[in-house]
């Protein structure tokens, strides 16, 4: 679209307008295309594909993506860790669109590596201040009442790197450890429920069957109201990655609890006061106290198209600009933008199905007149939160955190379209 003319830029307009309205789209659609008087080899010539069969059905029986696509992948940073055994992989979120990410997209956190269990072999216990100690078969717990659930994870690191200004260049590195798919699973109150908590019971202890035995501790009131013993994402069997067979879901709280490869919960009086918990996944305040128990991720969004993975490369005119926004406190109201670094603010807007906790795609189309641009987006939650500047967040933590960065983001947009991560305060 680089040869566009003003002209057909200002007719797009107009099928924007009129299909924003609900009006016909047909007659405008042409406008956004190149002139075909130029002629077009791709359509005037007859290409290979079209001549030839293809491969038959049955050829590829667990689909891939087109071959064509075998750059949106997951990533890691080399220098971030010491090794992959403990280390993180990130979500190619400028790749994607809608609110799901694709199963083999999902970043991933493993403190152990992965294990790899077979399903028949995995078991969970319960013990702990029960009635009764229980060992479920995964064949056990499918049948249970289940659910179907959208939510995000975000691991409390994920954009760590940007606590004392710009690092990361691209927005799979700044906020790629971040993913969103449907669980299938049971509301772990049904096995509370079957276990018989004793009143005495205040917190579980929930812990992984990997190498690292991950273990975190959680307030009963969280384990009896949302959280899912999940067995399947995207409506498929969870990926080792993802913890096959069995993980816990702990919808809007700290992905480090979403404890995976689930084998064990206990449940007791008080916290059991973990690595996790109290060397990791805390904040160090300005007076030099270490806050623990961050457990829900606060109201966050981000520009994922333009970002310097995902530059502009049609040149001025018409521009679609796209991101993400989330909350660990319910659904997103509203998600402001700005293209020149916070001055003025327009709304976006917000397309596809509204989850409580889960990712919300927003929209923001404009015409950019070639000029450079400061971009930024502002997310506002059902509960009224507000994502906070870097600088707000930074007035009130200080500047030793780590994890629990919900700031705004800006990306630069220089004149040939190039998109670079910058902080405005
Ligand atoms: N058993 C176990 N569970 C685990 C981990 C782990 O290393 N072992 N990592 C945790 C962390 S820190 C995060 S952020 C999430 C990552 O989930 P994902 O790999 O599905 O992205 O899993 C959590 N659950
Ligand atoms: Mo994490």
């Amino acid at each position: 679209m680089t040869d566009r003319t003003e002209s057909q830029a200002s007719s797009r307009r107009q099928f924007l307008k009129s299909s924003l309205l609900g009006g016909v789209a047909i007659a405008g659609a042409a406008a956004s295309g190149r002139a075909a008087a130029a002629g077009e080899p791709l359509i005037t010539e007859v290409q290979e594909w079209n001549q030839y069969p293809g491969e038959g059905v049955g050829t590829r029986p667990y689909g891939q993506p087109s071959q064509f696509e075998q750059h949106v992948v997951r990533k890691t940073v080399p220098w971030l860790t010491a090794d992959a055994i403990s280390s993180v992989s990130f979500t190619p979120l400028h790749e994607l669109d809608g609110i799901i990410t694709p199963s083999g997209l999902c970043f991933e956190r493993h403190h152990g590596g992965i294990a790899e269990i077979n399903s028949t072999d995995h078991r969970l216990m319960i013990n702990g201040l029960v009635e009764k100690q229980l060992v479920f078969t995964m064949a056990d717990l499918k049948r249970f009442p289940r659910e179907n659930r959208v939510y995000f994870l975000e691991c409390a690191a994920n954009s760590g790197m940007e606590w004392r200004g710009a690092q990361l260049n691209g927005v799979q590195f700044t906020h790629g450890m971040l993913h969103c798919v449907m669980h299938t699973g049971v509301r772990l109150k049904h096995l509370l429920d079957e276990a018989g908590l004793r009143t005495s019971g205040k917190w579980i202890l929930a812990e992984g069957a990997d190498a690292s035995a991950m273990t975190r501790s959680i307030p009963i009131e969280k384990a009896l109201d949302d959280c899912i013993v999940a067995f399947a994402m995207n409506g498929e069997a969870l990926r080792p990655e993802q913890g096959y067979p069995l993980r816990l879901v702990v919808p809007g709280w700290e992905g480090n609890m979403w404890v995976k490869w689930l084998r064990r919960l206990e449940v007791g009086d008080q916290p059991w006061q973990q690595r996790e918990e109290t060397s990791k996944y805390t904040d160090l305040l300005p007076n030099g106290k270490a806050r623990r128990f961050t457990f829900s991720m606060d109201v966050k969004s981000v520009i994922t198209n333009p970002s310097p993975q995902s530059p502009i490369t049609h040149g001025k005119g018409h521009t679609v600009l796209t991101g993400l926004a989330w909350s660990g406190a319910g659904a997103i109201s509203r998600v402001d933008i700005s293209i020149d670094g916070g001055r003025n603010w327009k709304t976006a807007r917000l397309d596809g199905p509204s989850f409580s906790k889960a990712l919300h795609r927003f929209y923001h189309e404009f015409d950019w007149d070639g000029s450079e641009l400061f971009l930024q987006s502002r997310a506002m939650d059902d509960q009224g939160f507000i994502q906070p500047t870097k600088d707000e967040l930074r007035s009130v933590r200080g500047a030793n955190s780590i994890y629990h960065n919900n700031g705004i983001q800006t990306w630069h947009v220089g004149k040939d379209g190039v998109v670079e991560n910058v902080e405005i305060s």
